[in-house]
């Protein structure tokens, strides 16, 4: 049975010019700083993302973990989205790893009230933490791949900005939003001390993230990939994949946003659900089981066996995620068998 496998861009698979690239590259001692290849992704990504400086890393969640520890000290407080990545996926690495506290703020689609957050900052007071820094996430994972637009970025980074207060934008999917909302990413970055944006989601590559910031952050930071365990060699083979995620693969992400559309406007005609394909603009759709008397992870097992592999997001909700690796075709015959599981429902 051929597989149509919708649980995360994380499933791709590099492309036969990532792995020609890979094969080629000219490599060194990455913590010599003499991988050329390294330098050339690394140069690449904060001109593409409008920094001084970048960093390659192994994974998103090690880039947002060295961005964390680079800006906070032990015992400060971060300020966070209810959802977010950080919080909520990363194994408490915010608490093991930098000694910080998380103030969470529930936010809508990713976005949080900006009175939110100056409320959420802590005055001076023998008693408090210090607030080290807000931290904001875009595309949303766990809202469905929701976009902040660039305004709404600013508006969020100027409250904490106004308080001394380092904003660090998770932009796992960063490249995601900028398509969908048609801007430069540099828009969406541009509010934010630090960034990081995986090569390795919807964009395709094998491994690799880059944590981007000022010249004198990333010397930081670079340290503490060190720390980390993330002092790679001649990971010039990786960020050789890397350049081209970065070169040749952001345009076609536009296709896996349309396929998105496709499947949720697909679940929207199931009777019996309710899907709002507006609330989707990227390559993520989200299904919720509230009106049926099973968990997500026991859909989830039915779709399995009829060939559609998805995640549950939580007991009653499910997460399709298109990417480069399924078609329409494909898409077409995941809402079939989505139907027909539904149908066995009611
Ligand atoms: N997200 C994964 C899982 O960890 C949930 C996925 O399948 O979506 N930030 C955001 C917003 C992410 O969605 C992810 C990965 C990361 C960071 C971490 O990236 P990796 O997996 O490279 O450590």
């Amino acid at each position: 049975m051929e597989l149509i496998d919708l649980r995360s861009d994380t499933v791709t698979k590099p492309t036969p010019e990532m792995r020609q690239a890979m094969a080629a590259a000219e490599v060194g001692d990455d913590v010599y700083e003499e991988d050329p290849t390294v330098q050339k992704l690394e140069a690449l990504g904060a001109e593409k993302i409008g920094k001084e400086a970048a960093l390659f890393v192994p994974s998103g969640t090690m880039g947002n973990q060295l961005a964390v520890l680079t800006h906070v000290n032990r015992g400060d407080e971060v300020i966070l989205e209810a959802e977010s990545h950080i919080f909520y996926y990363e194994v408490g690495g915010l608490a093991l790893l930098s000694g910080a506290q998380a103030r969470t703020i529930p936010g809508r689609q990713g976005f949080m009230e900006p009175e939110q957050i100056v409320h959420a900052i802590r005055e001076e007071n023998i008693h408090f933490p210090r607030t080290g820094l807000l931290c904001l996430e875009n595309t949303h994972n766990r809202a469905g791949g929701t976009v902040l637009t660039p305004e709404q970025t600013k508006m969020m980074a100027d409250a904490a900005h106004k308080h001394g207060v380092p904003v660090h934008l998770d932009g796992a999917r960063i490249f995601n939003a900028a398509i969908a909302l048609g801007v430069d990413v540099r828009e969406l970055s541009a509010p934010a001390d630090s960034v990081m944006f995986c090569l390795s989601k919807g964009l395709g590559a094998p491994v690799g993230s880059l944590l981007a910031g000022s010249k004198s952050f990333i010397v930081k930071a670079r340290k503490n990939r060190k720390l980390l365990g993330g002092g790679l060699r001649q990971s010039g083979i990786l960020a050789a994949a890397g350049l081209i995620a970065l070169e040749k693969m952001v345009e076609r992400l536009a296709e896996d946003h349309y396929h998105a559309r496709l499947l949720a406007e697909g679940l929207a005609n199931i009777p019996g659900l309710t899907v709002n394909p507006d609330d989707f603009p990227t390559n993520m759709v989200i299904l919720s089981l509230e009106k049926y008397p099973l968990t997500a992870a026991e859909f989830v097992n039915r779709l399995k066996t009829h060939g559609v592999l998805a995640g549950a997001l939580s007991d009653k909700a499910i997460r399709f995620v298109t990417h480069k690796d399924v078609n329409e075709k494909q898409i077409k015959e995941a809402i079939r068998i989505i139907a027909q599981v539904v149908k066995g429902l009611n």
